[in-house]
């Protein structure tokens, strides 16, 4: 079934430069770009973004890190795609994805650090976990 899901470049993908290749990795697996922004995200946006996680102990966290620079946001459309691009992203844990994945190749950081260091983990893009989600994230991000 042809779906459309949302990715979000995070703050330290940005930083590194490192938007474009993140992109091209789903275009090459077939995705199609349809809507691309770039934008800082507010705490009220991020509130709504997370609000499976907004009473967790790493909110605050997720928050600080998720506001701290820029953010490129994008819908993705194609076969499957919410799966598909979840698979291309790979674990939470950059340290535990898989090679292959966005994150488990690009990925530098860890839970181990994050925690030891009392911050959000680093994991260079969000991706949609369901359909549901996915429906009311892009949503939120491009009204
Ligand atoms: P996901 O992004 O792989 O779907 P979620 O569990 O939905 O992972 O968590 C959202 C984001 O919150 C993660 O991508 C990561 O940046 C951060 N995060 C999740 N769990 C923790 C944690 O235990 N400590 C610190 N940050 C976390
Ligand atoms: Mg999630």
């Amino acid at each position: 079934m042809i779906e459309r899901t949302l990715i979000i470049v995070k703050p330290d993908g940005v930083r590194r430069n490192l938007t474009e290749e993140i992109i091209r990795r789903y275009e090459d697996a077939g995705l199609k770009v349809v809507k691309r922004k770039t934008l800082k995200a507010d705490a009220n946006l991020l509130r709504q973004h997370y609000s499976a996680h907004v009473q967790k102990p790493f909110y605050k966290g997720l928050e600080n890190f998720m506001s701290s620079g820029s953010v490129v946001a994008v819908v993705l459309e194609g076969d499957d795609a919410v799966a598909r691009v979840r698979k291309i992203t790979g674990a939470t844990d950059p340290s535990k994805a898989e090679k292959g994945t966005v994150r488990g190749d690009m990925g530098i950081d860890s839970l181990e650090k994050a925690d030891k260091e009392g911050r959000a983990i680093e994991n260079l893009v969000h991706a949609s976990g369901t359909i549901e989600e996915a429906d009311k994230e892009i949503k939120l991000w491009f009204g």
